[in-house]
């Protein structure tokens, strides 16, 4: 029988085995922080707690937060808790402002890493007889990396194809016969385009899955993908500061990640206040690596705005699962005092039918904040009367005005002139220099 677990005890543990496991590694966890990165421990001094104040898993909150900012100050080598010689790899974020972090792993590190995409990839409905075509960046960034070594574990084909020639992407699936997909929900969209428009339907590939993250997408952008490439499509979640991808993916459900709660414990709290929320709350998702060796992380910030629910799941894990992230509280725009997901707007254009392919613009002007939307036309209304288009025009106000509680411009554009993305997609610009 095909296996539903990758490593099943650990999968469906019962909550209250999995909570004192939790207590037991992030004991060990800041105790090892305490000992080997010097800053942190400056950090929990100046707050007033030590390792021996960690008795349970609530105390947590009493450990100071770590930010993004944290870690580019103590560039490139302050969180390091082992000797350089134990590190076999470093990956990077893709940050374009200030310095980039830089993570840090040892054979152990790389280990869990690469067991956590390999659930995610068996959670997909994978298994050695699957044919893993990996269309993330490799190099730096851990898209590729992290499923290329999860495919691998699993025994799978692994295609470490990375990120752009579409032509060959298209070939390769074809001839080999890939049977799942990993790239960015933007990409697996573009793929899906490029194959309709060489009159490649859904049946003219082997795929039956997609495993798709690394930036917000939407539950409409979901189905669009679903039905260009004929597969199921899962979530998956990740930050380079925690590992990569793999922190929380997504089972047969399709409702939400599981986190893995053996590797990361997950609060959420009130991005203002810090405060920590009660289960079930919308707020920003905190992580704590539980057993990391070169690069522990307590309390991270990672500026995702999310829920975590702990419901039975019908694929049995016990895992707590997140919401799929609406935003990050960085990203969120806020346009004459109202605050604007980009992910709401995708939501209401896929709603209306509209292809994925838009673009955000906000600028200032006189003093009042201006939002632009531009969408492609799909292509059968490309050659409508312009009327037509002022009126397909007028409508997509309206429902931008109804989801977003402001008005904004909304321009139809000719089909394929917004610039695709081959890794994360690039959908906002703000001209305002708020910052
Ligand atoms: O994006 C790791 C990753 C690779 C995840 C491949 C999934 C698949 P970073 O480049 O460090 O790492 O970016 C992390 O990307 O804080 C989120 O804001 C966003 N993000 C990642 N996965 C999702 C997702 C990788 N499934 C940042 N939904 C995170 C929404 C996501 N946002």
């Amino acid at each position: 029988m095909k296996k539903r677990f990758y490593q099943p005890s650990l999968e469906t543990m019962p909550l209250e085995q999995l909570r004192t496991l939790q207590l037991e590694k992030l004991k060990h966890q800041v105790l090892h922080m305490w000992n080997h990165v010097a800053c942190y421990r400056a950090k929990m001094e100046a707050a007033g707690v030590t390792p021996d104040d960690i008795q349970t898993l609530e105390d947590i909150s009493r450990l100071p937060f770590l930010s993004k900012s944290d870690l580019r100050d103590e560039y490139p080598y302050g969180f390091l808790a082992v000797p350089l010689s134990d590190c076999i790899r470093i990956q990077s974020t893709s940050g374009t402002t200030g310095k980039r972090v830089i993570a840090y792993y040892t054979k152990g590190d790389v280990n869990l890493w690469e067991d956590c995409c390999a659930r995610a990839i068996v959670a997909a409905g994978g298994s050695n007889e699957d044919v893993v075509h990996v269309s993330y960046g490799y190099g730096l960034f851990t898209g590729g990396a992290g499923l290329n070594g999860g495919s691998q574990k699993l025994g799978s084909l692994t295609l470490p194809m990375s990120s752009g020639n579409t032509e060959r992407q298209i070939q390769f699936m074809q001839d080999l016969s890939s049977t799942i997909l990993c790239c960015t929900p933007s990409y697996a969209a573009y793929l899906g385009e490029s194959m309709k428009s060489r009159g490649l339907g859904p049946d003219d590939n082997r795929l039956k899955a997609g495993i798709f993250g690394a930036e917000p997408w939407t539950e409409e952008m979901r189905q669009e993908i679903q039905s260009l490439l004929g597969i199921k499509a899962y979530d998956i979640y990740g930050l380079t500061e925690l590992s990569g991808p793999g922190v929380a993916f997504e089972c047969e459900e399709q409702k939400g990640m599981h986190i893995n709660e053996d590797h990361f414990l997950a609060e959420i709290i009130d991005p203002d206040t810090g405060e920590v929320l009660p289960e079930g709350s919308i707020g920003e998702l905190v992580l704590s690596s539980l057993d990391k060796e070169a690069f522990p992380l307590l309390r991270y910030r990672t500026r995702d705005i999310c829920r975590l629910v702990r419901t039975e799941c019908s694929c049995g894990r016990t895992f707590v699962k997140m919401a799929r992230p609406m935003g990050r509280s960085d990203d969120m725009l806020i346009i004459r005092g109202v605050n604007v997901f980009p992910s709401q707007i995708e939501t209401v254009l896929l709603k209306e039918g509209y292809p994925p392919n838009y673009m955000i613009e906000v600028d200032r002007v006189r003093n009042t904040d201006t939002l632009l939307i531009q969408v492609e036309l799909p292509p059968e209304h490309f050659t409508d009367l312009l009327g037509d288009i002022q009126k397909r025009e007028d409508h997509l106000i309206a429902s931008m005005r109804d989801m977003l509680g402001i008005t904004p411009k909304v321009q139809l554009v000719p089909p394929h002139t917004i610039p695709r993305s081959e890794g994360k997609a690039v959908r906002v610009i703000d001209h305002r220099k708020l910052t």
